[in-house]
């Protein structure tokens, strides 16, 4: 499968991202950063006890993470350390399996829940390459694993653990995008829990070999934005993850205690811009090879996206339409042209 085709991310335009790439090379030397804004998200995740005020707090804080950066970093977000290290640990294993096994229908003997969901590089005409492996795995593929077969037990079970508390929380981040921007708190009940179910978001594992090639042509993952409400990622401690502020590539320095939220298109077109979709992409690392995962919080097709406060940026469309217009333009033109494609 190609990156950016049948995905829900795509590559951003080739001009946009080479001017984007060429500037970075020219600040490339410049120090990794650390100002990711960090949100203690206990009073959400109920980890701990909290005050209405702290509550409230936390609230504005993602407001207003979601307004300046796009990105952000959650602690006490619900997730136990174990947990997060048993799922980097069946990622390992699971990438650890031979090419011939996890890229073809082979794996599906004994993981029928990954059958074709293996990724890898980029081959749309671009004069950038990622390298990368990944298995983009629909929610509701996971529960179909043979349940006979023991090798895949313990990976389906810990992404079922991972991606259930992961599922419950994109839905408290996104009802408090929500609410900010005119959704009455009876409007939104269910509205994320009915429109984006498990049928309809995604797990990305993703893992980056290291790459000996040392070129402007090679990242790990190419500059793009998310095509949908938000994104929770889980990274390992390795980094490489970056991000644009300012018109500057942000490197985020690794926690694998935090993770990290980033709002997709959808919330973007939704807020009529109040909350940024930005461009992120991956570094290489010639020593180490990285993980990360990736929960894609997306609406079924006929979820219709409609702006929010003021005269609308942008036509009403529904995430079907966007997302055929996302394939439609990465076929002809070999790249995601997005939003841009929608506003009025
Ligand atoms: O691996 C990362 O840090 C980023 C992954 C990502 O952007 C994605 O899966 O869309």
């Amino acid at each position: 499968m190609q990156h950016g085709q049948s995905s829900t991310r795509s590559t951003i335009s080739n001009n946009s991202c080479n001017t984007i790439f060429e500037n970075s090379l020219k600040k490339e030397k410049e120090p990794d950063t650390d100002q990711l804004p960090l949100i203690d998200i206990s009073s959400l995740t109920g980890v701990g006890s909290s005050t209405f005020l702290e509550k409230q707090k936390c609230k504005r804080q993602i407001i207003e993470a979601s307004k300046q950066w796009g990105f952000f970093q959650v602690v006490n977000h619900g997730i136990s350390n174990e947990l997060l290290k048993k799922m980097n640990d069946e990622q390992m294993k699971l990438f650890g399996q031979p090419y011939d096994e996890k890229s073809n229908k082979k794996v599906s003997l004994s993981n029928s829940f990954l059958s074709n969901a293996y990724r890898s590089g980029t081959p749309t005409p671009t004069n950038q390459f990622s390298w990368f492996e990944a298995f983009h795995i629909p929610l509701s593929d996971i529960r179909s694993g043979n349940p006979q077969n023991p090798n895949n037990n313990t990976l389906r079970t810990t992404i079922e653990k991972f991606t259930t508390t992961l599922s419950e929380l994109a839905l408290k981040i996104a009802e408090v995008l929500a609410e900010n921007v005119g959704c009455d708190a009876k409007g939104l009940a269910g509205y994320f829990a009915e429109n984006c179910s498990e049928k309809t978001c995604y797990l990305r594992l993703n893992r980056y070999p290291p790459c000996p090639i040392s070129s402007d042509q090679v990242v790990g993952l190419m500059p793009h934005t998310d095509s949908d409400f938000l994104t929770i990622l889980y990274q390992d401690q390795v980094g490489g993850l970056q991000l644009v502020k300012d018109n500057k590539w942000v490197t985020v320095k690794p926690n694998p205690q935090y993770l990290i939220i980033n709002i997709g298109d959808l919330f973007q077109a939704w807020s009529n811009d109040l909350y940024k979709s930005v461009e992120h992409r991956v570094m290489t690392n010639n020593k180490f090879e990285r993980f990360s995962a990736a929960y894609l919080l997306c609406p079924s097709h006929d979820t219709v996206i409609q702006s929010k406060g003021g005269p609308p940026l942008y036509k009403k469309f529904s995430f079907g339409e966007f997302r055929e217009q996302v394939q439609e333009d990465v076929r002809k033109l070999g790249r995601k042209v997005g939003l841009p494609r929608f506003r009025l």
